[in-house]
């Protein structure tokens, strides 16, 4: 089982703020990433957090692009990955150009439609993750009355629609979502079910790192919790964790 660390480039994800910081704090926490072990490093510069605002794409660029460039050198060398976390093909594309090998679209193709065919032309893994819509109204979408049916029938729906647009089947990546127009029990109802999306045949991303259903009253808190939810995970057969600390799941899964 692998582990992608988190990237975050967002205004509210270095401590230390300010724009000018940003590049330097993002690139020196990339490369504490591989020297921690990290087997993929996920940028993204759009948060997603329930009730987020978008951001435009030109700002997606602005804060991405140079993280994955100046990170780059330092990957291959050491056997580490950098995915793109976008929504845009745009950003898809540029990420590709500066060093990023993996596409993450929590989307699934559904918010840009020129999504899935830049991914069959980059030709390079593509996640493609459950999703009803975008952050600022999603929690007003988790109504399920199976969660589990409804998650895998809609996963199946962009399996479709991705290897239609000529996604290859060996690039195609999965992901239920956790948090993402989903209460606490749905996210508990998939994880115990995450037989049943192994058995669809791709790989899994499950993504639970510090949300909100882990319970506590900050992120922080949730670190204990994220840790034993990587133990619960680590025999199901899925390929990767998405977390913030890296070290520590490392550690779980015993490598
Ligand atoms: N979660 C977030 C962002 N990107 N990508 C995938 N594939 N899966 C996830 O669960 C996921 C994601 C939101 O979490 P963050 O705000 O802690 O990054």
């Amino acid at each position: 089982m692998l582990v992608m660390g988190i990237l975050n480039v967002t205004p509210d994800s270095f401590a230390d703020g300010g724009k000018h910081n940003e590049l330097d704090a993002a690139v020196s926490r990339g490369l504490e990433m591989i020297s921690e072990g990290v087997d993929i490093i996920d940028i993204g510069g759009e948060s997603t957090r329930p009730g987020a605002e978008r951001v435009d794409e030109e700002e997606e660029l602005r804060r991405t692009i140079p993280v994955i460039e100046k990170i780059a050198p330092y990957v291959e060398k050491n056997g580490v990955k950098i995915s793109i976390d976008t929504m845009r093909a745009s950003v898809a594309k540029a990420a590709v150009k500066a060093g990023a090998t993996i596409i993450n679209d929590v989307s699934a193709g559904q918010s840009d439609q020129e999504m899935l065919s830049t991914a069959a032309k980059l030709n390079v893994p593509y996640i493609a993750m459950h999703w009803r819509g975008y952050s600022k109204d999603m929690n007003s979408k988790a109504v399920y009355r199976d969660v589990v049916s409804e998650t895998i029938s809609e996963l199946e729906e962009r399996i479709h629609a991705a290897l239609s647009q000529g996604v290859k089947k060996e690039n195609l990546i999965i992901d239920p979502g956790l948090g993402f127009a989903k209460d606490s029990e749905h996210n508990w109802a998939i994880i115990d079910a995450m037989d049943r999306f192994v058995d669809l045949g791709y790989p899994v991303l499950v993504g639970g790192s510090r949300k909100r259903f882990l319970g506590g009253d900050s992120p922080d808190q949730r670190e204990e919790a994220t840790i034993n939810l990587t133990k619960k995970l680590k025999d199901t057969g899925i390929w990767a964790v998405r977390v913030h600390s890296v070290k520590p799941h490392k550690e779980v899964i015993g490598q």
